[in-house]
């Protein structure tokens, strides 16, 4: 049976700490309110979490929100986000902050033999941890003048420059003996963001760093935030490089700090099928963060472990070799496309995340779900073909909606697939939910995901 996994907590309880993250929209909101509320009615005996009920074969789960106790992370607003998908018409959860947390209390009876051992107590703590600050990981092990002669370069590019126009003219624009002054730093800074911003927006790219220019920690700015990529060795210059540097001091801080130390579990979320609409520059940004994710996570840590430097740094546990013992990798909103086109996704994810074997066998896993699942499939006929196409209500529609955003590749796309136009996903409204949302919220894969993520508890 081996030993029962987690970290021992003062209440006898073992506490799971799972993070959940992936880039703003990717659909971390929807994941942990859907996982409550499905874990929530599974546990109140509803049929919410098929593939979690099989492997409890008829065992009993109990499970209750657990008081969020002393932790200094912000509280998740469940309620608040169950509340928006129940209400008539649906809504989806607001945006939130940076990082939030949600615990959870099961009672899992045991199997066989251990059953009169009494149920096995887990916390299940589930961490809202946003994407963008996994991207600032690398940045560890970069200086400023790396940094800035890198961000300069690719922003450069010709498909780049017309977004960076304003930034760039401004950082080109600046004398070679520009002094360390305040303003100049706020206004290089300002333009720097907002081209970050339309970066995101507009050229739909996830690599953008630092990511908490993005997505910033909670509480008022530091004064040091005040920076942005730029070479020479003016007293400006200077000055940028020592915000930098208290930047990733931060940003080290943050990896040590317990309140976000101990995940020994992941989730990683993904937008794949925004970014196939997005375009193949677009894609393969998105492809080269969450591999670059996948690698910083991964055991091995193999860029920590090429740094020699960043060897000395104090690690969290779960950066240490063994820390994480579970990953699952996870295309969202899948309910966009038919189920055909879903099994092509989970494995276009798993295509994305391949890494080396990792040297302490962590288990990953690669998943197509939706969490909150808003269309149903049905067969379209067009030009006297069928095609496996989905149909929901859009937001503010009272009309069913067809949709058939294209095929779905089951591997890295080709020049083939480029040729043709996936087309964007339209906003589909959350199905109406009885009993203000106590049967669970309807979805596809989360209960295979979970399933997984808990497997060794259950
Ligand atoms: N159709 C569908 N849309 C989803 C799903 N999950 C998220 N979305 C959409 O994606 C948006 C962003 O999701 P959210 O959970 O707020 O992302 P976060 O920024 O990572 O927390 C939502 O407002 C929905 O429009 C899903 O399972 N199905
Ligand atoms: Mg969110």
């Amino acid at each position: 049976m081996g030993l029962p996994p987690g970290i021992p907590f003062l209440s006898g309880r073992s506490v799971l700490r799972v993070g959940i993250t992936g880039l703003a929209r990717a659909g971390k909101t929807a994941f942990l309110t859907s996982a409550a509320a499905n874990l929530l009615a599974q546990g109140a005996g509803m049929p919410a979490l098929p593939a979690l009920a099989a492997r409890l074969a008829g065992r009993s789960l109990r499970v209750s929100i657990a008081p969020s106790g002393a932790s200094e992370v912000p509280r998740f607003d469940y309620r608040a986000h169950l509340a928006a998908l129940a209400a008539d018409p649906p809504r989806w959860p607001e945006r939130t902050g940076a990082v939030s947390l949600l615990s959870l209390d099961l009672d899992i009876a045991r199997q066989g033999f251990a059953s009169p051992l009494g149920p096995r107590a887990v916390r299940l703590e589930l961490l809202d941890y946003p994407g963008e600050w996994l991207l600032d990981l690398p940045l560890l092990a970069q200086d400023f003048p790396r940094w800035s002669a890198a961000t300069l370069a690719r922003l450069e590019q010709p498909e780049l420059a017309p977004i960076a126009r304003e930034f760039l003219a401004f950082a080109r624009g600046l004398p070679a003996r520009a002094p360390a002054d305040d303003t100049l730093a706020a206004t290089g800074h300002r333009l720097y963001r907002a081209t970050l911003t339309r970066l995101r927006d507009e050229a739909g790219l996830s690599f953008l760093q630092p990511g908490r220019f993005l997505m910033p920690a909670p509480g008022p700015e530091p004064p040091w935030t005040d920076f942005f990529p730029m070479v020479g060795t003016s007293g400006l210059v200077g000055l940028l490089a020592s915000r930098y540097d208290a930047y990733r001091e931060a940003v080290r801080r943050d990896l040590v700090s317990p309140s976000f130390g101990q995940v020994d579990r992941l989730v990683v979320l993904a937008d794949i099928l925004s970014a196939l609409h997005a375009g193949r520059a677009a894609f393969t940004d998105m492809a080269g963060a969450l591999s670059g994710v996948a690698e910083a996570l991964s055991f091995r840590r193999p860029w920590i472990d090429a740094i020699p430097f960043l060897q000395w740094l104090p690690l969290p546990s779960w950066m240490a070799p063994g820390g994480i013992r579970r990953v699952a990798f996870a295309a969202t909103k899948s309910d966009h496309v038919a189920d055909r086109q879903r099994g092509n996704l989970a494995s276009l994810v798993r295509a994305l995340t391949q890494l080396p074997a990792p040297a302490a066998a962590a288990a990953t896993a690669s998943f197509a779900i939706a969490a909150v699942r808003c269309t149903e499939d049905f067969v379209w006929t067009l030009d006297r073909r069928n095609i496996s196409a989905v149909r929901g209500r859009v937001l503010s529609d009272d009309r069913l909606t067809r949709s058939y955003p294209g095929e779905v590749p089951d591997r890295l796309p080709d020049e083939a697939f480029w040729a043709h136009e996936f087309l964007a996903l339209p906003q589909f409204e959350p199905r109406r939910l009885p009993a203000d949302g106590r049967n669970g919220v309807p979805q596809i894969g989360l209960d295979a995901l979970l399933a997984f993520l808990l497997e060794d508890v259950l």
